[in-house]
């Protein structure tokens, strides 16, 4: 334990000894970059600038620069948000040229602080790229711009009966190219994978403003060293993905879901257990939430799955989706499954809420996917987004809440709930502790506490968000020292001069 602590602490003074040399090392941009950015773009509106020749107005700004948990602000004056690749292109190798900081921005929905500056970098939002290229109905190879929304992506497939092979609480608002970035996980990757495996290609605007042209549309490619699957989950550190290409899967026939209440943890595991065993190929989500983050969904509208009676005793709940060929065949694997579950001598579960229609369907999944909205609602929350055993997922949120009760700061005015949710089929916890304000005392209360829990797990302290600005410090508990020296050497090739989101997961 103590160990750990002093390595952490003798990390965290060389991080701010490299953040402070690297930010001597950038500049500032001036009224004359300013300037320059509005010649290169080919709009007026696309460079929003508070310097003096642009003048905008600077609350105009602030969705740029605020990120969507309101705990990270950045003071950048500029914010560029260019059309075509070449645009992109033109602003990197000025900006490398200046020395000037980039922060690449998506749909600013990224929960570790990596799309936002730290100090006055430049803000370069993909939101105006937003075509999609081509798309081929037969293979399902999709290509577009990394400014398209994900859901807008769904939309453009859907008619083509296929599906994007990933899906998340933020997808009105999150870009092909940020999901991309982040290597971001989801609802659908118990079925179709991560996009290590779905996308295909991709171009990038490397450091330099050299448009690297991998924009593949092929299945199988094994023509040397695989660069693409460096910039996936990069986090906007190695260049600027500005083209997708990936690959969709045919919709299923049919899909259904079904919450099941259970009233101890200890059956999440013989649960999944059971019910892959008895879905197996159709099961296609196994999403766990706690009985404290249930009652704050249904609290804040997220929707309502179950009645009074049916809560009662549940001290968890688990949402399983099946994707499948044949309806009939699908509903009757489920309902052989609900049966047996409920008839077994020791059932492992309450009760079961089977959607009836695609109303409820949805309802069901809002209910999931409406945790993160519901705990923004409820307070500031600090994110622990972690990959430990399924085993552990209730000792974890148990030992952060007795962490902090034992330090007197569990009660309304302070921390109001820690909760625990996420992918059981992925082993990832999301381990929310909401609070009335970020504060000093409860954020040395959990950290390295989390960490250093999740460290003697062997997990993983960040499973699918990333590192962005929250996570440098903590790097070293999933990663040794020979691979962070191999990932600084990839960043010192790609980007010597350290423009591309200065102090975020290296730093
Ligand atoms: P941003 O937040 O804008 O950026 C994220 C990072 O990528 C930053 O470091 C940024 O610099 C970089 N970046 C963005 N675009 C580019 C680009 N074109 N080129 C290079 N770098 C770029 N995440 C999950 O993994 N699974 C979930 O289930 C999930 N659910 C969520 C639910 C809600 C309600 C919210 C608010 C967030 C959720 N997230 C989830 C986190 C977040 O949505 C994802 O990380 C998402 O992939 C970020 O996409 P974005 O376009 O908003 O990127
Ligand atoms: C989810 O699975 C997202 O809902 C967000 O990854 C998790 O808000 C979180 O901690
Ligand atoms: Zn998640």
């Amino acid at each position: 334990m103590s160990r750990l602590w002093h390595w952490s602490r003798r990390c965290s003074l060389i991080f701010s000894r490299h953040n402070s040399t690297l930010s001597s090392r950038l500049s500032s941009i001036t009224d004359a970059d300013a300037l320059h950015f509005a010649k290169i773009l080919s709009s007026p509106t696309s460079v929003l600038s508070t310097l003096p020749s642009i003048s905008t107005p600077p609350e105009e700004l602030d969705i740029y620069n605020n990120d969507w948990m309101g705990k990270y602000r950045g003071k950048a004056t500029t914010v560029l948000k260019p059309k075509t690749t070449q645009e992109v292109s033109e602003i990197v190798k000025w900006c490398n040229d200046r020395r000037i900081g980039i922060v690449p921005q998506g749909g600013n929905t990224g929960l570790v602080g990596g799309s936002v500056p730290l100090r006055d970098e430049v803000i370069l939002s993909l939101s105006n790229m937003t075509q999609v290229r081509s798309f081929d109905p037969v293979s399902g190879i999709l290509v577009a711009d990394a400014g398209c929304i994900l859901q807008s992506l769904t939309d453009y497939v859907a008619p083509h009966n296929h599906i994007m092979p990933l899906d998340l609480g933020a997808k009105g608002s999150c870009q092909i190219g940020g999901n991309v970035s982040t290597n971001a996980g989801g609802l659908r990757l118990l079925r179709y994978g991560s996009l290590h495996g779905s996308v295909l290609g991709l171009e990038v605007v490397l450091p330099d403003g050299t448009i690297l042209d991998q924009l593949n549309t092929l299945r199988k490619d094994n023509t040397g060293y695989d660069l693409k699957q460096l910039f996936i989950g990069a986090e906007g550190t190695l260049g600027i993905i500005t083209g997708v290409s990936i690959l969709t899967p045919p919709a299923p026939q049919a899909s259904n879901n079904v919450i099941l209440a259970l009233p101890r943890f200890e059956n999440v595991l013989p649960l999944y257990k059971t019910v892959k065993r008895q879905l197996s190929e159709i099961l296609s989500a196994f999403e766990f939430i706690d009985r404290t983050a249930y009652d704050l969904a249904v609290k804040h509208g997220q929707g309502r799955a179950l009645s009074e009676e049916e809560v009662e005793g549940a001290e968890c709940f688990v949402l399983v989706e099946t994707s499948g060929g044949r309806r009939e065949h699908d509903e009757e694997k489920l309902n052989d499954l609900l049966e047996s579950l409920l008839e077994a001598d020791e059932p492992l579960i309450n009760t079961g809420v089977l959607a009836q229609n695609p109303a409820q369907f949805s309802s069901l999944w809002a209910l999931r996917e409406g945790v993160t909205e519901a705990v923004s609602k409820e307070g500031k929350a600090y994110k622990y987004d972690i990959s430990v055993p399924l085993s552990t997922f209730k000792e974890c949120v148990d030992r952060t809440r007795e962490q902090l009760r034992s330090k007197g700061l569990l009660n309304e005015d302070q921390v109001k709930a820690v909760i625990g949710y996420g992918h059981v089929g992925d082993g990832n916890l999301h381990l929310n502790v909401i609070a009335k304000a970020y504060t000093p005392e409860i954020q040395n209360a959990l950290e390295p506490f989390v960490y250093e829990l999740v460290a003697s797990h062997r997990g993983s302290v960040s499973a699918e968000h990333g590192i962005g600005a929250m996570k440098t410090h903590a790097l070293h508990y999933s990663k040794d020292e020979t691979s962070i020296a191999w990932m600084r050497k990839i960043k010192a090739i790609f980007d010597p001069n350290g423009i591309m989101n200065p102090g975020k997961v290296l730093e």
